[in-house]
């Protein structure tokens, strides 16, 4: 292994990563713990306790202890709807963490996602697109669903948005194993949409022309981007967001759709090993101006981190192998 392959690989376990190390060393994060059969628990991941939009304490969307989504969550655990001998007969369970990779997708069944207050970086995007194609589920209910996630599967949102009305296709994730709401319009407060499916989007909700929900199928997996979170809110707070105006429709949609992407039971994510990528000196999975500013900033300190042609000495040939490893992109 070349000496900057070991550079690159050891800073990628630094920064977040070590901090999840360490809570899951405490077991705080650590395996479920699986009450029955753990083969037919549906293992949700969700960032929201660690960085879920709370409109500055206002209107606190965390999907696992928050109460905006109280009545979403009460419907998920219920053991009627999800549970051995429940509509569908595999328990949820939620496993709330700071970030999206590999070694924790593995662990994971479906990706459950609101408004973050934080975005995914495009490492997680990367990661969480390898998931989906892989076999595994996504849900994200917020906005900017079609247009921070649908680029992951040849779709296209858009940043406009209104408030409408919108009416359920006639889908997979319309016709059951809950209610049937094809045919079922529905409410929204301010909401984006979808500007293109692609050739594997097909549409759940529409506005008109445009689709407000739209479910994936990528690879082997599937997705579902519902284009706002007001839909399913328990209530509305105050310049922050409005309560959904038929909980009982929003619920039904949900869980069928939770049904439709969630992967056969025994589902296991192996995780894609990315080739390294040198030239992303800040480690973001993109290559631009500031990992060139990084470079020249440590060259010039004689920094030995950027010692690209491994040779102990710093000179024109390693910044001859940087840009050329830029050029080559990650
Ligand atoms: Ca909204
Ligand atoms: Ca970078
Ligand atoms: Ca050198």
């Amino acid at each position: 292994m070349g000496f900057m392959n070991m550079v690159h690989q050891s800073v990628c376990h630094t920064g977040r990563f070590r901090f999840l190390a360490a809570v899951v060393g405490t077991g705080l994060l650590g395996a479920p713990a699986v009450a029955g059969d753990p083969v037919g628990v549906i293992r949700v991941l969700t960032l929201e306790s660690f960085r879920a939009y709370d409109c500055n304490g206002a209107w606190d969307t965390d999907l696992v202890n928050g109460e905006v989504f109280e009545d979403l969550r009460a419907a998920l655990t219920d053991p009627a709807n999800f549970g051995i001998g429940g509509v569908v007969d595999r328990e949820i369970q939620f496993n709330s963490v700071p970030e999206i990779n590999g070694p924790l997708l593995s662990q994971t069944d479906i990706v459950m996602l609101s408004t973050l207050s934080e975005p995914l970086t495009a490492c997680e995007l990367r990661d969480l697109g390898a998931f989906v194609e892989a076999g595994g589920g996504l849900f994200v209910f917020e906005n900017s669903a079609g247009l921070r996630y649908g680029p992951l599967f040849g779709a296209v949102g858009t940043s406009s948005g209104d408030s409408s009305f919108g009416a359920f296709a006639s889908h997979a994730t319309t016709v059951g194993p809950f209610a049937n709401t094809a045919g079922s319009s529905i409410q929204i407060a301010f909401h984006r949409h979808f500007e293109s499916l692609g050739a594997h989007g097909a549409p759940i909700l529409n506005h008109g022309e445009s689709a407000v929900a739209a479910g994936f199928e990528h690879g082997l997996g599937r997705a579902v981007l519902f284009c706002d979170e007001e839909w399913v809110a328990s209530f509305g707070g105050a310049n922050c967001g409005a309560g959904a105006f038929d909980l009982p429709l929003a619920l039904s949609f949900f869980m069928n759709a939770v049904a439709w992407i969630t992967p056969e039971a025994g589902f296991e994510y192996e995780p894609v090993v990315w080739p390294p990528c040198p030239a992303d000196l800040v480690e973001d999975c993109v290559l631009d101006f500031f990992d060139v500013q990084t470079f020249l900033a440590r060259f010039s300190e004689g920094d030995m981190t950027v010692d690209f042609i491994d040779d102990g000495v710093l000179d024109f040939f390693d910044v001859l192998e940087f840009l050329n490893d830029f050029a080559g992109g990650c």
